[in-house]
């Protein structure tokens, strides 16, 4: 006997919503933090949880589904098995192994490799047209190895990149102008992590340009500082892991704004990592790194042609190249 006697009904309303499903691969503090902003933003009917270790897996899924009281109405599914993830519109990797004392990047990076491996290509065969964002680390080399595990297209392979560095250069920005961070842009592009690139020349709080009002109200600004304030951007990941053991919160909710832009088709533009290739002069081969790009429901819609200095643009090729070398010893 259903608890509801259903209504009669000729026909399915046509207005009825698109059913939107995301998975999240691996539940770790970064999985979780991204899996618990989408369902507090309401961003999905159905949330998939994919890991290895099938008991944390059930613990977090019952964790999360015990709040179904207090937060908007999405059905939360966990599974070992990737067929739970199947017909997803957006798959976000987050599993990573962990570095060991003494390991070098590279063999990190190695065995992450092996883990893309198992995990990619049954994704892409239970969600062919789904698009895949990836979050672990190194972002730029790992969704260069997701895009040719896949087979997708690289519209629909996208790396959270620099989205993350770039909200903390606003929240720096905003902190030192006292300023709102939502009314700062500015990005940062380039590699997530060591050689990344501040673009300067293009940040405006508000709209005004801030070098070119600095300069025009004749206030003198040393270089040094805003080095300074990337330096504290680069630094600030490595801060945050030393004093409580991983991050979590601000990359919860930067890669829920990334599922926004692309399930909600906002063509908002992010700094994310996409092909490069033929863009700012990188010509040197397949390379996935940040550059401003449109999302929407297609994934990424184009790259923004911003303005660089001569200065940046080198940097933005520089960091390609520190891409491209890793790369090139993977043999994927
Ligand atoms: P974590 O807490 O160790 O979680 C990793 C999870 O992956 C664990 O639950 C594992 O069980 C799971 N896992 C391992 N192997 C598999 C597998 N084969 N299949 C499924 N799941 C598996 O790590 P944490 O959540 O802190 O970080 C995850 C990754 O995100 C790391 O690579 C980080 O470096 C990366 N980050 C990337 C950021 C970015 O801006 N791109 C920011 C923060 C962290």
């Amino acid at each position: 006997q259903a608890f509801f006697k259903p209504i009669q009904s000729s026909s399915t309303p046509s207005s009825a919503k698109r059913h939107t499903k995301i998975s999240v691969i691996g539940v770790g503090n970064v999985g979780m933090a991204i899996a618990q902003t989408i369902l507090t933003q309401d961003l999905a009917d159905e949330l998939a949880l994919v890991d290895a270790k099938p008991d944390k897996l059930r613990g977090e899924m019952l964790d999360l589904q015990h709040a179904a009281a207090f937060l908007p109405r999405t059905k939360i599914l966990a599974s070992v098995d990737y067929s739970v993830t199947t017909g997803s519109d957006l798959c976000i990797v987050t599993a990573g192994a962990r570095q060991i004392p003494g390991e070098s990047r590279l063999n990190l990076l190695q065995r992450n490799v092996a883990l893309f491996k198992v995990i990619v290509p049954p994704l892409a065969k239970y969600s062919p047209e789904a698009i895949l964002l990836v979050v672990s680390n190194p972002v730029d080399v790992l969704t260069y190895v997701a895009w040719k595990l896949s087979g997708f297209p690289s519209n629909r392979v996208i790396g959270s990149g620099t989205n993350l560095d770039s909200s903390r250069f606003r929240f720096l920005i905003a902190d030192h102008l006292d300023v709102n961070a939502q009314d700062v842009q500015a990005y940062i592009v380039g590699e997530h992590g060591d050689t990344s690139v501040a673009l300067w020349s293009g940040i405006s709080v508000g709209g005004v340009p801030i070098l070119s009002f600095l300069e025009r109200q004749q206030i003198a600004y040393e270089k040094e500082t805003l080095q300074k304030i990337h330096k504290e951007v680069v630094e600030s990941a490595y801060e945050v892991i030393n004093l409580k053991g991983y991050t979590s919160w601000a990359i919860g909710y930067s890669v829920a704004n990334l599922a926004r832009s692309i399930l909600r088709d906002q063509r908002k533009i992010h700094p994310v990592s996409v092909l490069a290739k033929g863009f700012y002069g990188i010509n040197g081969g397949d390379v996935f790194l940040s550059l401003p790009a449109q999302l929407g429901r297609s994934g990424v819609m184009g790259v923004t042609n911003i303005h660089l200095t001569d200065e940046e643009a080198q940097q933005l090729r520089n960091s390609a190249e520190t891409i491209l070398e890793v790369q090139s010893q993977l043999g994927v």
